[in-house]
C-alpha cells in the first residue's frame, strides 16, 4: 500500500512555540512522519500578515525550523521546508482566489477575530486571503491528512471546498484532504484565562507556556495558574476549566490516564498538583530547549537542511501547478 501524504505548517510569528502548538499539532507531526510521506513547512509568507522587523522575522524563521527539529521532526524522514522557498504556493493561491467567493472568505472566523482585534487600519488584504494561501499549501501536495488544532478546522473545510470546486469546474487534479485533529488535545487553554485557547498572540504571556522558557519561568507560570476555589483535582471542563486544562497537559505528557492522576492527588491541595504538572512539563521541554540552542549555533547547517527540503517540495508542487495551469487553459 502506498504511503499517505501528510502536510502541515506553522507560522514563525513568535520566538518560541507554545505548549498548545506542541500538544495540539507538533507532537502529531513527529508521529505521522514515521508511516507517512510527510511535508512540513514554516509558513513565513503567512507571517507577513503581521508586520514584523525583518531581522526579527529572519531569526524567527530559523528558530522555528530549529524547534521543529529539536521536537523530533526529522529531515531524513520527512520533507521540512520554508514556504517562501516554493513559489508555487503563491501561484496556486492566486488561482484559488479566483474561485473563492468574497462572502465565503469573509465568513472565516479567524479573519473576523483578527481583523476585529486589529481594527480597520491594521487589517490588510493578506489577512483576508490567508486561508486561501493555506489551501494552496495543502492542495499542492495532494495531502490526505492535515494535522492541526481545533482552530484550523474551518480553514481545512474551506480547502476541501476549493479543491472540490476546482475538480468539478476544470479537472480532477486535487486530492481532497482531511483535518487530523486529536479531540482531547485540540484546544489547550491559557493558564491565566482557562477558557481561552493558549495563543502566540495573547495579550499577556503569563498564561502561555513557551517551549523555550527557562524552567524557573515555566514553574512560576504553573504555580500562578488560575484555578477555582475548590480543593478537588477533578476533570470537569465546565465547572473547573483551569484544573481540567492542567489534567489534560499532565496526562498528555506523563502518559497517565486522567483518572490515575485524579487518584494520585486525591486529598492533596492544588499547590502540589500544580508543581507536579510543572515538573512533567519541564522534563519534556528541557531537552527541546537545549537542542534548539545547539541547532541555532550553526545556522548554515540549518539553511542547508532546509534547502534540501525545498528541492523535494518544489518537485511535487511544480508538478501539481503545471497540471492546474494546463487545466485552466493557460498556454
Ligand atoms: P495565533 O494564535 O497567533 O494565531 P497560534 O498560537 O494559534 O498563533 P499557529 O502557528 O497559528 O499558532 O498554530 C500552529 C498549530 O498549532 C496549528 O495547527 C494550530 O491549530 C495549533 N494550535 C495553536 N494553538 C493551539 C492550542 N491552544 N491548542 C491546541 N492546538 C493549538
Ligand atoms: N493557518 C495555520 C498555519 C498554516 C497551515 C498551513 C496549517 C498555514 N498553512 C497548511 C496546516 C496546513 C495556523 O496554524 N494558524
Amino acid at each position: 500500500m502506498s504511503k499517505k501524504r501528510v502536510l502541515s505548517g506553522i507560522q514563525p510569528t513568535h520566538d518560541s512555540f507554545h505548549l498548545g502548538n506542541y500538544l495540539g499539532a507538533l507532537k502529531q507531526w513527529v508521529q505521522l512522519q514515521e508511516d507517512n510521506d510527510a511535508f512540513y513547512c514554516v509558513v513565513d509568507l503567512h507571517a507577513l500578515t503581521i508586520e514584523t522587523d525583518p531581522k526579527v522575522l529572519q531569526k524567527r524563521i530559523l528558530l522555528s525550523a530549529a524547534q521543529l527539529i529539536a521536537i523530533g521532526v526529522d529531515p531524513s524522514k520527512c520533507t521540512l521546508f520554508i514556504q517562501s522557498h516554493v513559489p508555487a504556493h503563491n501561484q496556486l493561491a492566486w488561482v484559488l482566489e479566483c474561485i473563492t467567493g468574497f462572502g465565503e472568505a469573509g465568513r472565516m472566523t479567524q479573519f473576523k477575530d483578527k481583523s476585529q482585534k486589529g481594527g480597520a487600519d491594521r487589517t490588510n488584504v493578506g489577512l483576508f486571503t490567508y486561508p486561501i494561501l493555506q489551501a494552496a499549501d495543502i492542495l499542492l501536495y495532494q495531502a490526505d491528512f492535515v494535522p492541526v488544532g481545533e482552530d484550523q478546522r474551518q480553514h481545512i473545510e474551506l480547502t476541501r471546498d476549493l479543491g472540490q470546486r476546482f475538480n468539478s469546474k476544470y479537472k480532477e487534479i486535487f486530492n481532497i484532504p482531511q483535518a487530523q485533529i486529536i479531540k482531547s488535545l485540540a484546544k489547550i487553554n491559557d493558564l491565566q484565562e482557562p477558557t481561552a485557547k493558549m495563543s502566540k498572540s495573547a495579550a499577556s504571556m503569563s498564561g502561555v507556556i513557551e517551549l523555550l522558557d527557562a524552567p524557573e519561568i515555566t514553574l512560576k507560570k504553573f504555580k500562578s495558574s488560575v484555578t477555582d476555589d475548590g480543593k478537588e483535582v477533578k476533570f470537569d471542563e465546565k465547572g473547573k476549566p483551569g484544573i481540567s486544562n492542567l489534567l489534560t497537559i499532565h496526562s498528555a505528557l506523563s502518559g497517565k490516564s486522567i483518572e490515575a492522576i485524579e487518584n494520585e492527588f486525591a486529598g492533596k491541595g492544588y499547590g502540589d498538583f500544580k508543581s507536579a504538572v510543572a515538573e512533567v512539563v519541564i522534563a519534556e521541554l528541557e531537552p527541546i530547549r537545549d537542542r534548539t540552542k545547539q541547532l541555532m549555533d550553526d545556522p548554515a547547517e540549518l539553511v542547508s537542511l532546509l534547502s534540501t527540503g525545498a528541492k523535494k517540495a518544489n518537485e511535487v508542487a511544480s508538478n501539481t501547478l503545471k497540471e492546474v495551469y494546463a487545466a485552466l487553459g493557460l498556454i
